[in-house]
Order: structure tokens, then C-alpha cells, then sequence
């Protein structure tokens, strides 16, 4: 047995700690598990997305694999204006998550709803919002898409039907479950999906959002990005069912559990939430294991975990397999990989570009979009 801590891929089993053994035994314990086994896991994972390759069309593969390296190289970039002090407040990266919301987006239709934690600036790319409006968010510039007042936690555009950047841990379920009220009574087809962090799954809106989508019939898809910390707090630390996928029992709620390394693994299960949703208003609840390879925000000095356990969930970077096992299938060659890096940097250089030339919000904007009238400050 390694004593490398990592968590596999794959919901919890029957090697688990009994519950009736303290936290602290139960930290010590869940993540340690065999490297040969955790390989043979990987192998398996590698197969099963290769065969998802095989079904699946070159274009559409290059234009997910296209979105993932923008959202690393938009995420590279904002750590990069973070430390020179352009961007301030705070600033939470999606390095490592990237799968989750390019394959999500890909089984949605336009005109679905998206919210988010504040962790959104991949969820906001994915959905078609622009790097440049994005990035001058995070400047906290005027040319950003919530004016440079909301910041990096509070990215915001109607136009793509993309309702946030919540910065309350849990807030945006609720509210996910009111829109989708809204479009099951407005008698649309819509779905909204909802996307949080492991750590709010014990909050009680979470659990009352659950109940009254299925009570209701709710065609919400409530996606659960597993990456094992909420902070600084191991999952073993907070959670005392550590199997998030198995909460939806509690509600009569259909739920899958999902490798969120594979951007095609979570694009075929959200596919099957959407359908579900579409045709029997039916809510889904989605964990899809992930990892966070940066802190938990830029000012994380990060001493909870090892370089190692980071290092072992890296031999599973979600763009890196992708690559892979697209140059495996023939599908790509390093040529037309570095013309997609190319056409990358570029789109990123020209949102930073963007930032950088974009005014600071006049004064006269600290009193509009605080009430639906504002009352005018130099009226007598
Ligand atoms: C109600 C509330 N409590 C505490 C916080 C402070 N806080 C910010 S992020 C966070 C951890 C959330 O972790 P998780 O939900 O797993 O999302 P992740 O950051 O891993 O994406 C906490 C406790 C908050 N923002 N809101
Ligand atoms: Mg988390």
C-alpha cells in the first residue's frame, strides 16, 4: 500500500471506514489506495474514452479539446495578471476542472440556463461568453461584462443566458431551482443546469433545492464538481457520507456518478440528464470527480495537501488525456496541435489587451444596478 493520498475515480466502496469511526480516522484512511490498482483505474478510463472518441465527430472533438486549452491558457494568463496586481479581490482558477464544463456545455442548447459558484470563469467561456468581456471583469474594468463591478466571482451575461458567478457557497441552487420553475411555468423547453462545489452539498439549500425539484418536477441538472476540498477541508474531513451521487436517494432523484477528467464521460452523462429533463421535467444529480490543481484561490498558500497527491492527480490532466488519446486515434498531429495553441494565445492576448485598454467605471456607477429605480444621489 502507498501512503499517497488519492482519491479514485470512482465512487467510494466497501473498503470505506465504518461511520462510526472518528473524522480524524477516516481522513487517515479513505484515500489511501493501491497504485496498481489506481493504474489498472486509469487504464480502463483511457479505453473507455477512446471507444467515446471512435462514436464521436473529429470536429466536434478538435472544438472541445479547442475550449479546454482556452480555458487553461485564459487561466494561466488571469494567475499571471493576478500576481503583476492588476486583477484584486479575489480570484478562484478552474486549472484542472476544464472537462467538467466543456463537456457539460457540449449537450446544451444555446438557450439554457447556466449558473455557477465563483469559481466561473470556465463555466462563462464555455457558455459563449468573450474572453475579452471576461477578462475585463477580472480588471474590474468598464468594459466588463458586469461593468468591472462584480469582479471575478461575479461574471454575468443574459445575452448567453449565463446567470452567474455566486459568491455564497450553496446560494446558486436555489436559485437554479427558481428558474427552472420559471421555464417548467412558462411552458418552454429549457433546461438550467446547476453547477457546485462538494462543500455546499452540506448546506441545507442544497437539500431543500433537491426535494422541491423532484416534488415539482423540476428541469434542473444540479452538477456536483467533486474536487475533493472546500477550501482548505478535505471531503473526508466535512462530509460524513462521502458519496454525493448516493444523496439524490434521499429525494427520489435519478443520479449518476461521473470521471470529470473525461470531457466526453461528462458530456454523455449530462446529455442523459438533459434528455430526462426535456422529455419528463425530471431534475438529475450529477458528482463528477474532478481535482483543482491550483489553490483554492489565488492568496492559497496551500499547505493541506502534498506536491505529491497534486502531482498524481496531474497524470490525469483532462487536457492532456484529451490530446492524447485524440494523437492515439489519429485524430490530431502536433502540427494542428500548435496551430490550435497559436490561435489560443492569441484569442487571450487580445482579451488581455482588451482589459488593459478598457476605462475604469465612471464614478456615477456605484449607484446603478444596486436597485430596479435607482434613486438619483444629486436629486434634491
Ligand atoms: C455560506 C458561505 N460560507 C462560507 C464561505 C467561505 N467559502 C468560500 S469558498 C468555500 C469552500 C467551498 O468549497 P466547494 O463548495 O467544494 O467549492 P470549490 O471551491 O472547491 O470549487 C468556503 C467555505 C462562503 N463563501 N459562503
Ligand atoms: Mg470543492
Amino acid at each position: 500500500m502507498s501512503e499517497l493520498k488519492v482519491t479514485p475515480m470512482r465512487p467510494r466502496g466497501k473498503d470505506e471506514p465504518p461511520l462510526t469511526a472518528t473524522i480524524d480516522q477516516r481522513a487517515e484512511t479513505i484515500d489511501v489506495i493501491d497504485p496498481a490498482e489506481l493504474r489498472q483505474e486509469h487504464e480502463q478510463r483511457k479505453e473507455e474514452q477512446q471507444e467515446r472518441i471512435e462514436d464521436s465527430e473529429r470536429e466536434t472533438l478538435i472544438k472541445l479539446l479547442r475550449q479546454m486549452i482556452l480555458i487553461r491558457r485564459f487561466e494561466e494568463k488571469s494567475a499571471e495578471s493576478y500576481s503583476l496586481g492588476k486583477i484584486g479581490g479575489f480570484c478562484h482558477l478552474y486549472i484542472g476542472q476544464e472537462a467538467v464544463a466543456v463537456g457539460a456545455m457540449a449537450a446544451l442548447r444555446p438557450d439554457d440556463y447556466l449558473v455557477t459558484s465563483y469559481r466561473d470563469h470556465g463555466h462563462a467561456i464555455a457558455k459563449g461568453m468573450s474572453p475579452d468581456e471576461v477578462m475585463a471583469e477580472l480588471y474590474g474594468k468598464a468594459g466588463g461584462c458586469s461593468s468591472g463591478k462584480g469582479g471575478s466571482m461575479h461574471l454575468f451575461d443574459a445575452n448567453v443566458n449565463f446567470l452567474g458567478g455566486h459568491g455564497i457557497v450553496g446560494g446558486q441552487i436555489p436559485l437554479a431551482t427558481g428558474i427552472a420553475f420559471a421555464t417548467k411555468y412558462k411552458d418552454t423547453d429549457q433546461v438550467t443546469l446547476c453547477f457546485f462545489g462538494e462543500a455546499a452539498v452540506n448546506q441545507g439549500a442544497f437539500h431543500e433545492s433537491l426535494n422541491m425539484a423532484q416534488l415539482w418536477k423540476l428541469p434542473c441538472i444540479y452538477i456536483c464538481e467533486n474536487n475533493q476540498y472546500g477550501m482548505g477541508t478535505s471531503l473526508a474531513r466535512a462530509m460524513s457520507l462521502q458519496d454525493v451521487s448516493q444523496k439524490a436517494c434521499a429525494y427520489n432523484i435519478a443520479s449518476e456518478f461521473v470521471d470529470g477528467m473525461d470531457v466526453l464521460a461528462v458530456r454523455a452523462a449530462v446529455g442523459r440528464a438533459v434528455e430526462r429533463a426535456r422529455e419528463t421535467y425530471s431534475p438529475s444529480l450529477l458528482e463528477v470527480r474532478t481535482y483543482r490543481f491550483m489553490g483554492h484561490s489565488m492568496s492559497d498558500p496551500g499547505n493541506y495537501r502534498t506536491r505529491a497527491e497534486i502531482e498524481k492527480h496531474q497524470e490525469r490532466d483532462p487536457v492532456k488525456l484529451f490530446t492524447q488519446n485524440l494523437k492515439e486515434k489519429n485524430l490530431i498531429d502536433d502540427n494542428q496541435l500548435a496551430d490550435i495553441e497559436k490561435s489560443v494565445r492569441d484569442e487571450v492576448e487580445r482579451a488581455v489587451q482588451f482589459a488593459d485598454k478598457s476605462p475604469e467605471p465612471a464614478l456615477e456607477e456605484l449607484y446603478t444596478h444596486v436597485y430596479a429605480n435607482p434613486i438619483k444621489m444629486n436629486s434634491k
